[in-house]
């Protein structure tokens, strides 16, 4: 089934979107050019500032990638794991991160990193916000691939109350706005086989991260 009309997308607070289903179709196109950025920028398990080390094995493509380490979270121009540059942000992750922003209401969206998150069954994302970027005014566009999770979506504070959202295989999201500094988090992933993905969840988050 293909994205074809406003009945797959879900208004699910102010300014931020859930395009249901928006990647079915370009699955397998994703999973080449993903498996092409790991075998040369490959997955790692970063480690906090406080010193543990993440559930979530992580990647970058594009100009700019996250990072942490005990010096603290920041946007570096080269992997550190390689000391080369992030892989180029391939064509057909801007255009999709770009069609489905402008889906949502948001022209002109230019990304210049993307983080790469792999959750094996067990691994969680805690509370945060996304606030290492030098730049809020452009949203941040998340496509799910592989096995399903449960998302918390917060407040502007973390004490606020939370909506639980399912995030499948070939979802998109975008927040910009009113909800771009909003707590969220992953619960922890259950066992699971996905057919193209094994027993893995990926996450793609594009964002703006330098002025
Ligand atoms: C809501 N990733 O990498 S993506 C992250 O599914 C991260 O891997 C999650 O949170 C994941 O930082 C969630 C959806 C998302 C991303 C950024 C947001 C939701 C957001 C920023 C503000 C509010
Ligand atoms: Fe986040």
């Amino acid at each position: 089934m293909l994205f074809s009309d406003d009945e797959n997308m879900i208004e699910i607070a102010p300014d931020a979107f859930l395009l249901k289903g928006f990647l079915l179709g370009n699955s397998k196109v994703l999973l080449q050019s993903l498996n092409n950025i790991f075998s040369l920028s490959p997955l790692r398990n970063m480690e906090t500032p406080g010193g543990y080390r993440m559930s979530v094995a992580m990647s970058n493509c594009g100009e700019w990638g996250w990072v942490t380490d005990k010096t603290g979270y920041r946007y570096t121009n080269s992997d550190p794991v390689t000391n080369k540059p992030w892989q180029p942000m391939p064509g057909i992750f801007r255009q999709l991160a770009q069609d489905a922003a402008e889906r949502a209401g948001f022209l002109g969206f230019e990304p210049d990193a993307c983080l790469i998150n792999r959750y094996a069954v067990g691994a969680k994302m805690s509370l945060h916000q996304d606030k290492d970027e030098a730049n809020f005014s452009q949203p941040i566009v998340s496509f799910s691939l592989g096995l399903p999770c449960i998302f918390d979506f917060g407040g502007a504070i973390r004490e606020a109350p939370k909506i639980a959202l399912t995030l499948e295989h070939g979802d998109v999201l975008v927040w910009g706005g009113k909800s771009r500094l909003n707590y969220h988090g992953v619960r922890t992933i259950k066992a699971g086989e996905h057919p193209l993905l094994g027993p893995y969840r990926f996450n793609l988050t594009f964002r703006r991260s330098q002025k």
